[in-house]
C-alpha cells in the first residue's frame, strides 16, 4: 500500500475511499513517517512549508483541497519535481453564491435587521430603517477568473452592471475591464473581490481603493484577507469613509477584529466560501482523483501549472 500523509481531512465518505486504497498517515506522526510518504493532502493553508517537504525524500506529489494555494510552496515542490493539485471549478457556485449573499446580506442590512427581530425591538420601536438596493447597481469584481465570471453572472442577473479589474483583459466576456483598479473601484456600488493572494496582490485593495469606493460603497472579499489592507478597511469603516463590508476572509484567521463586531453596516462570515457539505464532498473526491490518476501513471486531473 502507498504511505499517505494527511494534514487536513477529507469528507467523511471519501475519507473512507482513502483508507480503503492508501496507507493514512495523520500529520501528528510526520517524524516517525517523513521518509516513506509518497503523498500529501493538504489544503490552501495548511502547507506542507519547504522544511518539511525537504524531510520527505519519497514524497511523489502533494494534493489540496482548496482552489487557492497561498500556503502552499508551489514552486518549491515543483523545483523538486513534485507536482501540486487543487480544486478549481468545483467550488465555484458556492463562493459566487456567497459573494452575492454578502452584497444583498450587506446592503439589505439583512443580520443586523434579523437582530432587531431576535431582541423584541419590532414591537417596542416600529420599522427598521431603510436599507440600500443590491440591484439596478454597478458591481466591481476584482479578479476575472472562473469564480469572478460566476459572479459576474449573478450580478448581472439582479440587473446590475458588471466591470472589473485584472491584470489583463480576459477574451471572453462582455463587461468593462478597467486597468485601473482605483477607477473601478471610484465607478462602482459594490467592489467584490476574488483575485488569488500572491506577493504581487498584498494589499491590492488599499487606502487609496477602499477611499474610491466611498461612504455609499461595499466592499465584498470572497479571497484571502491579505489581499486588503484590513487596517485601512477596519478605519475607513469607523470613520464612515466606506459605507460597509461583507467579509468571509481576514488577515489573521480566525481572529476578526473586533472592532467590526459592533457595526450594523458589516457582515462577517468565518471562511465558508466553500463550505457545503456538496461541494466540500467534490473537493474531497478531487483530491481522491489526483492520487489516483498519479498512483496509476495517468494525467492529473487538476495539476497547478
Ligand atoms: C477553504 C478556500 O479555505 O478553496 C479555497 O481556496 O479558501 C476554501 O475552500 C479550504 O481550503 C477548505 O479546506
Amino acid at each position: 500500500m502507498i504511505d499517505v500523509i494527511q494534514f487536513v481531512k477529507l469528507r467523511p465518505e471519501v475519507q473512507a475511499e482513502l483508507e480503503a486504497r492508501y496507507r493514512v498517515h495523520w500529520k501528528d506522526k510526520f517524524d516517525a513517517v517523513a521518509g516513506i510518504v509518497r503523498a500529501a493532502v493538504t489544503n490552501g493553508h495548511s502547507g506542507p512549508a519547504p522544511e518539511l517537504i525537504d524531510r520527505m525524500p519519497r514524497l511523489e506529489i502533494i494534493a489540496s483541497a482548496s482552489v487557492g494555494y497561498d500556503g502552499i510552496p508551489v514552486e518549491y515542490a515543483r523545483s523538486k519535481g513534485i507536482p501540486v493539485t487543487n480544486t478549481p471549478e468545483v467550488l465555484n457556485d458556492d463562493v459566487a453564491d456567497l459573494a452575492i449573499g454578502l452584497m444583498i446580506m450587506t446592503a439589505r442590512r439583512l443580520v443586523a435587521s434579523d437582530r432587531y427581530v431576535r431582541a423584541g425591538r419590532w414591537p417596542q420601536e416600529g420599522e427598521y430603517p431603510l436599507a440600500q438596493r443590491a440591484s439596478g447597481k454597478r458591481v466591481g469584481i476584482l479578479g476575472m477568473g472562473r469564480i469572478g465570471r460566476a459572479i459576474g453572472r449573478r450580478a448581472e442577473a439582479m440587473n446590475n452592471t458588471v466591470a472589473y479589474h485584472s491584470r489583463h483583459p480576459v477574451t471572453d466576456v462582455a463587461w468593462r475591464h478597467y486597468p485601473d483598479l482605483v477607477e473601478l473601484a471610484r465607478d462602482s456600488d459594490f467592489l467584490i473581490v476574488i483575485i488569488p493572494s500572491t506577493p504581487q496582490t498584498g494589499k491590492i485593495v488599499s487606502k487609496a481603493v477602499i477611499e474610491a469606493l466611498g461612504p455609499t460603497g461595499i466592499l465584498v472579499n470572497v479571497a484571502r484577507g491579505a489581499v486588503v489592507d484590513e487596517e485601512a478597511l477596519v478605519e475607513a469603516l469607523q470613520s464612515g469613509k466606506l459605507g460597509g463590508a461583507g467579509l468571509d476572509v481576514f488577515v489573521n484567521e480566525p481572529q476578526v477584529p473586533q472592532v467590526l463586531f459592533g457595526m450594523d453596516n458589516v457582515v462577517l462570515q468565518p471562511h465558508v466560501g466553500s463550505a457545503t457539505v456538496e461541494t466540500r464532498r467534490a473537493m474531497s473526491q478531487l483530491v481522491l482523483d489526483n492520487l489516483d490518476a498519479h498512483f496509476a501513471g495517468r494525467p492529473l486531473l487538476t495539476e497547478i501549472k
